[in-house]
């Protein structure tokens, strides 16, 4: 089966970092495929995205060095095994607050033994290779998204789930939840501090984390940290803030 560059990169002892896909479209995708990002993931969640756009853009990926992966609109056993029959390597879970919740995303994104995913890989096999249904459920990863109080109060139960590989934190959601905005604002002592603990929690439990962050210098400040996936920010974002950037300089100039 093709590797999962994610799990490369985690087996050399670096962060993997991935490039986060709003605009429903496969040029895009490719773009970012071919950036130099270690993963590509498709927002089925808040993007302006559906099933058949992703789809095309699984397909982009696949002609760039980069793994794709899928953050799911939510803990849909449908959806999830829809995006791993159409090739993606990762499923990212929001909203999983309980044991319950992290149990249903691994059941619904692992084959028997492990779980209950029905059998039907489609475009996973003609991306992965024949031999996807051997190795599909060590290859996939499978993160539960903390962003809520109750998530942040079962963080360690969730990280001790079998066959979860890790979890990642929504910023946003997560100081929205503590009463602090939507502003996510990465100065605030409570986010921080919950951050940190997700971060140390998932260590001890022997699993991985990951979160989106707002730069490619909070990203590496991350790694640096600890974290083992990283999202320097969305296409729709940097592509705002780089035009914003140039109209400055074209108003300035
Ligand atoms: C959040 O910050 O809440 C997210 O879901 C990031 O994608
Ligand atoms: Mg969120």
């Amino acid at each position: 089966m093709r590797p999962n560059r994610v799990r490369q990169c985690w087996s050399q002892g670096k962060a993997a970092v991935s490039g986060w896909l709003s605009i429903g479209d496969s040029y895009t995708a490719e773009i970012v495929g071919l950036s130099g990002v270690d993963c590509v993931t498709v927002d089925l969640q808040h993007a302006m995205t559906d099933i058949s756009d992703m789809i095309i853009m699984l397909q982009a990926i696949s002609a760039t060095p980069a793994t794709p992966f899928v953050r799911v609109p939510n803990l849909e056993p449908g959806v999830i095994m829809k995006a791993l029959d159409a090739g993606s390597y990762g499923i990212i879970c929001p909203l999983v607050n309980t044991v319950h919740d992290a149990v249903c995303l691994v059941n619904a994104s692992s084959y028997p033994p492990l779980g209950g995913r029905s059998f039907g890989p489609a475009r996973g096999l003609l991306y992965g290779g024949p031999d996807y249904p051997l190795h599909a459920n060590h290859t996939i990863v499978r993160f539960a998204m903390i962003e809520t109080r109750e998530g942040l109060a079962e963080v360690e139960a969730i990280c001790a789930v079998p066959g979860l590989d890790g979890i990642f934190i929504g910023p946003s959601d997560l100081g929205l939840n503590l009463g602090k905005g939507t502003a996510a604002d990465p100065t605030d002592a409570e986010v921080r501090s919950a951050i940190d603990h997700c971060l140390s929690t998932a260590k001890a439990a022997g699993k991985r984390a990951g979160l989106f962050c707002p730069s490619g210098s909070v990203a590496k400040g991350r790694a640096d940290q600890g974290f083992d996936f990283v999202v320097p920010n969305s296409d729709v974002n940097l592509l705002k803030s780089a035009l914003a950037g140039e109209l400055a300089a074209f108003v300035g100039g």
